[in-house]
């Protein structure tokens, strides 16, 4: 596991005290909220013996791995040593930083507790890989805690941070971040304008629900609701060409909705022109809308320049259940590189699978469940490396470890031709302008595309399917104008669990 590629988003930090933990058994909890959605588990036991404290850190570390997820062994170095987990998080009262690296060696995770800039800086000084700040709010997890810095706290220490050239080191926030409290905690400590917080940190919020996988699932999907600001913001900021090869019914409509997102839209189906636009620092759409055998050659070549440079690329497989043709031309796309997210519905995703589904022509039709659906992502992510998603009127999207449900949308988005394609487009932007985490970036077009729809759907000069799309249109850039401003209000809107 390697170290830059940690995901601080949803961080459980597990506590043995009966308090907390009651009679519960602290493998089964951590396994729930594995299945939720915790992306790093620190084992914190401050009473076991150290028999036990092994013999426990064994046992979640066997859960942990399965979920390819780190785990961390707070303050007692040795028993991460012994165990051959991923690092440890240390106090400011804890062994120092340079004798944990010197029995951990380089590749293991450090982290630190700070409470203050100062701590903040001598720990990056020192090498620490990542942040825990704190205290955010009283909390009877933990009563010795030394200062309750609110959310402020975090925010001028992310800014002291920024100042200092350290932007890029995982910061996490901890103390009292609960379900109810973690959207405003994101937003109020992250409005430094260069750094935000990577993720919550929590203890009873996970450890003592009556369900720590519905908990997890929950503070998932408000940590990744957090980051979509950010993601708009990058967007905008810089522009990004959303190369598009796609089919001749949407070309119009999708070069109108990458300006509107932000982007910078080329319509080139001509693949000699990809080495060149590749280097553009943008993102390619392969869509698959009226495949032929010229076109696929041109997507593979397309496909292979976009690779070469570390572009992303999004694949939308247009009716890929529907003929032969189409099947067989998704397995070849899929085995000529890498995709960086394939989007499509039920049927299309089903056919990237290897399933043998027949669809009727482009159209969705939905058979499965949503979990099954959610399992479908996951595998499909799984084996292709790619962020799924999986459109629908509740959207599925994962990269093989988080899978979220988004549950914003109009049913005008159905009745209107190209409406799959140009969200394509629209997550190929976010993709070319916010490259550490493909998975927030694809939600990110996700919900501003479909909370665009909403706003445009309930508008007076709407009355129909036909005056939806110039309002949408308005909307998603009227929505991009705002984030960009700082104005982010409609995300009150985004259903993401
Ligand atoms: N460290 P809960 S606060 C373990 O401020 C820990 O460094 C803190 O528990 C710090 O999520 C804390 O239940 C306890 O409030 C957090
Ligand atoms: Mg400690």
């Amino acid at each position: 596991m390697a170290k830059g590629k940690v995901d601080y988003g949803v961080y459980l930090v597990t506590d043995s005290t009966p308090a907390i933990l009651g009679n519960k058994d602290l493998t089964s909890i951590v396994e729930a909220a594995l299945q939720g959605g915790v992306t790093i588990v620190q084992y914190r036991d401050k009473l076991s013996d150290r028999e036990t404290a092994v013999k426990t850190a064994r046992a979640l570390h066997e859960v942990t791995k399965r979920f390819g997820v780190p785990l961390l062994v707070n303050d007692r170095v040795d028993v991460a040593v012994e165990v051959g987990c991923e690092g440890v998080h240390i106090g400011q009262d804890d062994m120092a930083y340079e004798e944990a690296r010197k029995l951990l060696g380089p590749d293991k995770i450090i982290g630190v507790t700070a409470s203050s800039i100062q701590e903040a800086l001598k720990a990056c000084e020192a090498g620490a890989d990542y942040l825990g700040l704190g205290t955010v709010y009283a909390t009877s997890t933990k009563k010795d805690t030394k200062s309750i810095i609110g959310p402020g706290g975090i925010r001028s220490i992310l800014l002291g941070l920024s100042s200092a050239g350290h932007s890029s080191i995982p910061t996490v926030c901890i103390g009292g971040i609960n379900g109810s409290n973690a959207t405003s905690v994101l937003a109020e400590s992250s409005a430094a304008p260069a750094k935000s917080l990577d993720g919550i940190a929590v203890v009873s919020a996970i450890v003592a629900a009556a369900d720590p996988a519905a908990a997890a699932r929950d503070l998932l999907g408000k940590v990744v609701a957090g980051r979509v600001p950010d993601v708009i913001k990058a967007v905008a900021a810089s522009t990004p060409l959303s190369h598009n090869m796609t089919n001749l019914v949407v070309q119009n409509f999708a070069a109108n909705v990458a300006l509107a997102v932000g982007g910078s839209p080329i319509m080139a189906n001509y693949a000699e022109e990809a080495a060149d636009l590749a280097k553009l620092g943008g993102a390619l759409v392969i869509n698959m809308g009226t495949v032929t055998p010229e076109g696929l050659k041109n997507h593979i070549q397309a496909l292979q320049a976009y690779n070469a440079v570390g572009g992303p690329v999004v694949l939308d497989p247009v009716g890929a259940g529907a003929t032969s043709i189409r099947r067989n031309a998704v397995k070849t796309l899929l085995s000529s590189g890498k995709f960086t997210v394939i989007k499509g519905n039920e049927g299309e995703i089903q056919t990237v699978y290897g399933a043998a589904v027949t669809q009727r022509g482009v159209d969705s039709a939905s058979s499965l469940t949503i979990p099954q659906r959610a399992s479908l992502a996951k595998s499909v992510a799984r084996s292709t490396g790619a962020v799924v998603v999986l459109t629908g009127t509740t959207d599925v999207v994962s990269d093989g470890v988080r899978t979220l449900r988004v549950d914003n949308g109009h049913e005008f988005l159905g009745r209107v031709t190209g409406t799959g394609c140009t969200l394509g487009t629209t997550i190929s932007a976010m993709e070319a302008a916010f490259r550490s985490d493909p998975l927030i970036a694809a939600v990110a077009g996700m919900v501003l595309f479909e909370i665009a729809a909403e706003r445009a759907a309930v508008r007076d000069d709407v009355r129909g399917p036909g005056t939806f799309v110039p309002a949408f249109i308005d909307e998603l850039s009227a929505v991009r104008t705002e984030t960009a401003k700082g104005d982010v209000a409609w995300l009150a809107k985004a259903k993401i669990e």
